[in-house]
């Protein structure tokens, strides 16, 4: 079983995010914190996530990602990080539910995933999470850490800025229509594809629930090693009470009670 970091440790690889960075997040809607965590600190979380991942290989399955790291007590310091002071007061002001509530509300832990896109892996298509999962209130956010080097060209993340002020767009992790950039051609010129990013490890983007991201392939002969870990507001109802994909199994209206209104006679 892995050692428990404590605050004062883990304040001396994870800093704090600054009042420009959560600025940034609230207009944008994404938000990149180059050494969110010091390097060395992302080298161990490659390094433990990685054994346990080859100790596990089978219950896992081939090509999966890791989940639950930071539920268990035998891969830390996978817990120590995303249950710590620091990083939950970095995503209560992220959140910022205080603006309307006048208090905070605290955190839950949503989910966390050890992330690998072998060389050549495709692209991650064009969604929001909060569509997918089927919250019923804003305020989820999504922490995406590179745990080794991220060029562009590797898979690196890329947000549409300001989507998050559009509100659900649709879910389409199991749709047939495409996802949100085929549904919505224009959107890229109207709003704004965020730079390429290159990661260093211990660089990490943060996304609202309803900001629009995506990947292109891995088009490198290396892997893109990434961690990703979410909270949501404790008070957010989910479907069913769990935190997956539900959001894409809601269904469309049918014809015979809600019949489509003509435009043209
Ligand atoms: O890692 C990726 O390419 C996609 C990750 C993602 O969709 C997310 O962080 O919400």
């Amino acid at each position: 079983m892995g050692r428990a970091m404590t605050e004062r440790e883990i304040e001396a690889v994870v800093r704090e995010v600054t009042d420009e960075e959560v600025a940034f997040y609230h207009e944008y809607g994404w938000v990149m914190m180059p050494r969110l965590v010091a390097p060395e600190f992302a080298a161990q979380l490659l390094r433990v996530g990685r054994e346990w991942a080859d100790r596990h290989s089978e219950e896992i399955g081939p090509g999966k990602p890791v989940a639950g790291l930071a539920r268990n007590q035998e891969t830390e310091p996978f817990r120590s990080f995303m249950f710590s002071e620091r990083m939950a007061r970095n995503a209560t002001r992220l959140v910022n539910r205080k603006r309307f509530k006048g208090v905070d509300v605290p955190l839950r832990y949503r989910v966390d995933l050890l992330l690998k896109k072998p060389p050549g892996a495709a692209g991650s298509i064009y969604h929001q999470d909060s569509s997918e999962h089927g919250s019923d209130r804003v305020g989820e956010l999504q922490f995406w850490l590179a745990l080794a080097e991220v060029a562009p060209e590797m898979g690196a993340m890329r947000f549409v800025s300001r989507s998050h002020r559009e509100g659900p767009l649709g879910s389409v992790f199991n749709d047939d229509q495409g996802d949100l950039l085929e549904q919505f051609p224009n959107l890229p010129s109207v709003l704004e594809l965020s730079p390429p990013f290159h990661y260093q490890p211990g660089d990490c983007t943060v996304h609202h629930g309803y900001t629009i991201h995506g990947a292109p392939d891995n088009t490198t002969d290396k892997p893109r090693w990434s961690y990703l870990f979410s909270y949501s507001p404790a008070d957010t109802r989910y479907w069913n009470g769990s935190a997956g994909n539900w959001g894409s199994e809601r269904k469309r209206l049918g014809d015979s009670h809600n019949p489509i209104v003509p435009t043209e006679a």
